[in-house]
């Protein structure tokens, strides 16, 4: 494999900085406390970080509001502490993707504060601004992310401004030659400090309708008004639009002049997502990877992995998928797929195995490696802008963003030296997941992370083999991932109850501890299978 290619079948640890470790005592994650805890990214044998936005920012959505995408947060600490995280990092052999936040800035963003002063300011186009309807109402019937219509009201230009997630978060015009350079030149600015790319931040926002059509209604199901107002509407205006793969191949053209950078997509889009992903992927002239959020939103039983498997075969023969179950802005998928909703350890590994096998590339999101469960926040406790507006049809993001707990005894679980509570509270559930009691612990979901990880490095067939399904009978599921000369066959038990593997399975050989008991499996078990002569890597 050439070195440029290092992202296909890599696996990325996600850090959401606020949350990973405080150093200073304000309750908040920064990169010193990155810094402190690199080793346990780098002894998980990831291939990198995806580091969420550290940039400066009135954390209005925690830092997807950046008012200076070339300055660091002082709540995170400086640029030199980045400097000294990258460095760091790549000493580990870890790669490190910083997020671009492409589409929109905070309202408090130089570019916007000129441009809602008046139509004279260099940067008056850079946002999307519209006269209002006759009426006085709103240009179109465009909704926001968030809730709400998508538009706001600027009395100094009497104009609306256009914004898909907060009013605080005016939407960049990319379609605006010089906003797009000026994009590029913070792209070029991260690149020049040694980054090894970007995650792109919502690309299905990049661009929207220059005619500003409104979108079409979706009647709600049954009369009832679903909880969040986007469903309202499709999304044919305001959302994937073609102009938009002129801009990624514009990012795309200024990483390819840094050998071995890559960019990882979001995509938001709920239909259709993979289609998105191939989209943006297929050819080498646009992004390298896509994740969807789509997967992480269904339930998981057969039917639906089984239709998970078929879209990631067909999206790596289009493009490149990157899977990601948990992350910052969904429920923890240990809750969120676990069948009575209560996370327990066999689920979540078999989670782990999914997740690690699928083929493309994979997003680890920090505390999956824990297996930790989604928090319950109270209402009182909620900091997402996102689910104080909605709750509590829906709780919002902040359950999946409280601290890591790095060590059972400590106040606070470790996550922070100070003696008041950090910006979310740590869940008691949380305390006895914590790395340093799972590190004690032979048999905990971090050592098993751990094994899980060294095997994708040790197999190739894991890593990049192709996969085929696997016809098996219920409640079974699985595949084989397949080079030339090895085959590894994944088996699945999707039941709470133990099952007994086909006669040709059970005769398999398990890869290390991956394999099958007697013939077959526990709850929720899973066994990683080579025919019974082959060769198991040593380190399993
Ligand atoms: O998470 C969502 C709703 O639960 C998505 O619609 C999400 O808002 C969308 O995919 C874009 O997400 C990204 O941009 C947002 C930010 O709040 C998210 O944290 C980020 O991942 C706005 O910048």
């Amino acid at each position: 494999m050439q070195q440029a290619d290092w992202w296909r079948g890599a696996v990325l640890y996600q850090v959401y900085p606020r949350s990973f470790a405080d150093s200073d005592s304000d309750g908040i994650g920064d990169l010193p406390g990155l810094l402190a805890r690199l080793d346990h990214i780098a002894g998980l044998g990831v291939d990198g970080i995806w580091l969420c936005p550290v940039y400066a920012s009135p954390q209005r959505d925690f830092g997807y509001d950046v008012t200076d995408h070339c300055a660091i947060d002082t709540t995170f600490g400086t640029l030199e502490d980045f400097d000294q995280v990258l460095q760091a990092a790549h000493a580990r052999g870890l790669k490190v993707l910083v997020d671009l936040v492409g589409g929109h800035t905070s309202d408090q963003h130089p570019w916007f504060a000129a441009s809602r002063r008046g139509r004279a300011a260099p940067t008056a186009d850079w946002y999307v601004w519209a006269d209002p309807s006759p009426d006085g109402t709103p240009p179109n019937n465009w909704l926001s992310v968030f809730g709400g219509s998508a538009w706001s009201w600027e009395p100094r230009r009497r104009q609306y401004y256009l914004h898909h997630f907060l009013p605080s978060q005016p939407t960049l015009n990319l379609q605006h030659p010089a906003c797009l350079e000026a994009l590029l030149d913070v792209a070029r600015f991260w690149l020049d400090r040694g980054v090894d790319g970007f995650r792109l931040d919502a690309v299905d926002f990049l661009t929207h309708d220059l005619r500003l059509r409104s979108n079409p209604a979706v009647p709600p199901p049954g009369g009832v008004v679903p909880a969040k107002l986007f469903a309202l509407q499709r999304h044919d205006h305001d959302m994937i639009q073609p102009a938009s793969m002129a801009v990624l191949r514009r990012i795309r053209a200024l990483l390819d002049e840094y050998p071995g950078t890559v960019a990882l997509g979001e995509v938001s889009s709920q239909d259709g997502a993979f289609d998105r992903i191939a989209a943006y992927t297929g050819t080498p002239d646009l992004l390298h990877m896509a994740y969807t959020l789509r997967p992480l939103r269904h339930g998981f039983d057969r039917p639906t992995l089984q239709a998970l498997l078929r879209d990631a075969i067909e999206t790596c023969a289009r493009g490149w998928p990157c899977w990601s179950f948990s992350n910052h802005d969904v429920e923890r998928a240990a809750t969120r797929w676990a069948p009575d909703g209560q996370a327990d350890p066999a689920f979540t590994r078999l989670l782990l195995a999914l997740l690690l096998s699928l083929p493309g590339s994979a997003c680890l999101y920090q505390g999956e490696e824990l297996g930790l469960p989604e928090a319950q926040v109270q209402e009182e406790d909620l900091r997402d802008p996102f689910g104080i507006a909605y709750w509590p049809e829906f709780r919002g993001r902040d359950g999946s963003r409280t601290p890591m707990p790095w060590e059972t005894e400590e106040r606070f679980a470790g996550f922070t030296p100070s003696w008041s509570a950090p910006w979310l509270p740590v869940p008691p559930a949380h305390r006895a997941l914590a790395v340093d009691a799972q590190e004690r612990d032979p048999d905990s979901t971090l050592r098993f992370a751990r094994a899980l990880l060294r095997l994708r490095r040790a197999e190739p067939a894991l890593r990049h083999g192709r996969a085929a399904p696997l016809d098996l009978p219920a409640p079974l599921f699985g595949f084989v991932r397949e080079t030339a000369d090895r085959s590894v066959t994944l088996v699945f038990n999707l039941s709470a109850a133990s099952v007994a593997l086909p006669p040709d399975l059970a005769g398999m050989q398990g890869l290390g501890s991956f394999g099958a008991v007697q013939g077959g499996l526990p709850a929720h078990g899973f066994a990683l299978l080579v025919p019974a002569m082959a060769r198991v890597p040593e380190t399993v």
